[in-house]
């Protein structure tokens, strides 16, 4: 995600977390503003640039070696590298994290549990899609860069935190209370720290399902060179919504069982 993506993702768990999470989250950040994880949710994509940082960018994504749109899946033998992946990322950070309480991997659980829910995080064609070319309101786009920032752009009409807070507010409203995500919220988090690996797959799967149903529907060939700012984006719109919403719900249950010393 962009940088509105990862801030609404973080603003939504900020909402949903228990108050002793938040506290522990301000303490390990050492941070005791409101912004405390917005303000951090991108940190992750600033340090793989930095000297010193490219071992870290390959953990922002895992390359599904899968056929999409006929089928999809993810294997962790077969898509996880040597190097790591976003997988094994959250299994470490999260380990060091339930150890040490540090600031670098609270930094990266927030980033990695956003963007191990978009769709093209979880592919390998086309290098998540960064290789395939497309066009959104006659503007050229990679389309992985359109569904990490161009169609929120689009959605929300800004680029800044306070953008990310507003829409965060919006997509807490559907899931909390009688909101439409409410029922299926309930389902969203049955992970556990005894297995980070079954968790962080599960989410993983789950999302490179919507490379075969929504990304790629059709194939690369009906996309490559199009403008998608009609019925591609609107049917994208929706999964974009549920997917921020579901990071953030299972982001704020993944802190809740950090911050607690729970598994
Ligand atoms: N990016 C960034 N910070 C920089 C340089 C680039 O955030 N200093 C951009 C590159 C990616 C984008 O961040 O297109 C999002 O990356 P990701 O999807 O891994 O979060
Ligand atoms: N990316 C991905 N899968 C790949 C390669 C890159 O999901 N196989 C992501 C990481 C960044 C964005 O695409 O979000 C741009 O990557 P880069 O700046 O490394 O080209
Ligand atoms: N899931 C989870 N914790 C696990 C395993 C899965 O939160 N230990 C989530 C990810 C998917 C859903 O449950 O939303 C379905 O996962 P599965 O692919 O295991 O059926
Ligand atoms: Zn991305
Ligand atoms: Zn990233």
């Amino acid at each position: 995600w962009g940088t509105v993506g990862h801030a609404t993702v973080a603003y939504i768990a900020s909402g949903l977390m228990k108050p002793e999470t938040a506290d522990y989250c301000k303490s390990v950040l050492g941070d005791n503003s409101s912004d405390f994880i917005g303000a951090i949710a991108s940190w992750a994509d600033s340090y793989r640039y930095e000297p010193g940082g490219g071992f870290s960018s390959v953990f922002h994504y895992i390359d599904a070696i899968d056929n999409p749109p006929y089928s999809c899946d993810v294997d962790f033998e077969r898509d996880c590298t040597e190097e790591g992946c976003i997988v094994s990322a959250i299994m470490n950070y999260t380990d060091i994290q339930r150890t040490q309480h540090e600031p670098m991997s609270l930094k990266w659980i927030v980033h990695f549990l956003g963007d191990i829910h978009q769709p093209l995080h979880d592919e390998n064609y086309g290098a998540g899609g960064n290789n395939i070319s497309v066009l959104v309101d006659g503007e050229k786009w990679n389309l992985h860069a359109a569904w990490d920032t161009a169609f929120i752009t689009k959605m929300t009409g800004g680029k800044d935190l306070a953008t990310a807070k507003t829409f965060s507010e919006m997509l807490l409203t559907r899931i909390k209370g009688h909101g439409v995500y409410a029922a299926q919220a309930r389902k969203w988090f049955r992970g556990s720290l005894k297995d980070t690996k079954a968790a962080a797959m599960g989410w993983a799967t789950e999302t490179n399902d919507l490379v075969c149903s929504h990304v790629l529907p059709q194939g690369p060939i009906a996309i490559e060179g199009k403008e998608l700012n009609g019925t591609y984006y609107q049917e994208a719109v929706p999964v974009l919504e549920e997917q921020m919403a579901k990071a953030g719900w299972r982001l704020a249950a993944w802190l809740d069982l950090i911050a607690t010393g729970s598994t």
